[in-house]
């Protein structure tokens, strides 16, 4: 039987990291030798190949261009191998992965991202089960077909859909959590997939596009904040599109001032998407009268989105589509991001 083909993209972060002897600092080591830091590698019944961002980064400096060079990695890639690892720091991984998973239309094949809390040169890292198991997943077959064949985020035994993720810890090495959709998977002594949750596609091609509106930004309400904080916000020049973070189901302030600023943005083109600050649960725009005014403005609901899907979304629908057809497909679930 010929073994799967997976290629290992290696983006940086914490996994690839080690100590600099002098500063104490933590470092990227060089990826090459990741089977000398890792050497159960060989061990695997898959072929790994791997490539390198020239220089491996943080994932706080991650950003539209990184994820470009990501998703043409695969592009060019995508014949030569059944799946694909992504290393890939914690901080920013769920926005990486949300990205992706718009970019990547039409993905027919596994991508996995998975990173670590210890550096993998360390004596407890999470790193070496993390590296293994994203592996296995995205090697993982069933009659000929692969098993996820979505963005995934692994980590710490539980295989989550991407563009539902959000990093939740910062010390535990359960870092990740997705709370408004099941784990895909979860790793024991077998790997027990649900396939009730993955998403499978018959027909499409791999059709990627990496086109992102940048002129986006995010605003999170709280009590007490000013007119002029809003309204600085809302008049970034050339801004077109806004994630409102409003409370629980979707609520915010009633105050004139507030409405009237949020109806100016829009009136001026601004599309605004409003999404909870809630870890789980919906925006459901109207169920109080603190929020039904949003709906005569013209505020999109968000549904059950996280904001990492919420602002790669509008960054790809903005940069995609014109005129009532951005409405349409933030209204829409593109790639499993909300009910
Ligand atoms: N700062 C690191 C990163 O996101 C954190 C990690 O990978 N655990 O690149």
């Amino acid at each position: 039987m010929n073994k799967p083909n997976i290629l290992l993209i290696y983006t940086g972060g914490t996994i690839g990291m080690i100590e600099d002897f002098e500063s104490k600092t933590l470092r990227p080591f060089d990826f090459s030798n990741i089977e000398e830091q890792v050497p159960e590698l060989k061990k695997i019944a898959v072929n790994i190949e791997t490539i390198s961002f020239d220089k491996p980064i943080d994932s706080s400096d991650m950003n539209i261009a990184g994820w470009v060079k990501i998703s043409k990695i695969i592009e060019d890639n995508y014949s030569k191998y059944d799946g694909f690892v992504i290393l890939h720091g914690s901080d920013t991984m769920s926005y990486t992965a949300s990205a992706l998973s718009f970019m990547l239309k039409g993905l027919k094949k596994p991508v996995i991202l998975t990173g670590s809390q210890l550096p993998i040169g360390t004596i407890r890292t999470d790193g070496k089960e993390n590296l293994i198991t994203a592996i296995e997943i995205a090697a993982a077959k069933e009659n000929g077909k692969p098993i996820v064949p979505e963005v995934c985020i692994y980590f710490e035994y539980d295989l989550y859909r991407g563009n539902r993720t959000s990093k939740v810890n910062s010390e535990d090495f359960e870092a990740f959590q997705s709370y408004n959709y099941p784990k895909l998977a979860e790793a024991g002594v077998n790997i027990k997939f649900s396939k009730y949750a993955i998403h499978y596609r018959e027909t499409e091609k791999l059709d990627i596009f990496t086109n992102f509106e940048e002129n986006v930004a995010i605003l999170k309400l709280f009590p007490g904040i000013t007119q002029q904080a809003v309204r600085a916000m809302l008049s970034i020049s050339g801004l077109k599109g806004l994630i409102l973070e409003t409370y629980g189901s979707g609520n915010a302030a009633t105050i004139s001032w507030f409405l009237d600023e949020l109806r100016q943005a829009v009136n001026n083109g601004i599309t605004i998407l409003n999404v909870t600050q809630c870890q789980a649960g919906s925006v459901v725009q109207g169920k109080y009268d603190t929020s039904s005014a949003f709906e005569k403005i013209g505020i999109l609901s968000g549904r059950d989105i996280t904001t990492e899907a919420a602002i790669t979304k509008m960054m790809y629908v903005l940069g995609k589509y014109k005129g009532e057809t951005i409405k349409e497909k933030l209204n829409e679930s593109l790639a499993g991001e909300m009910c």
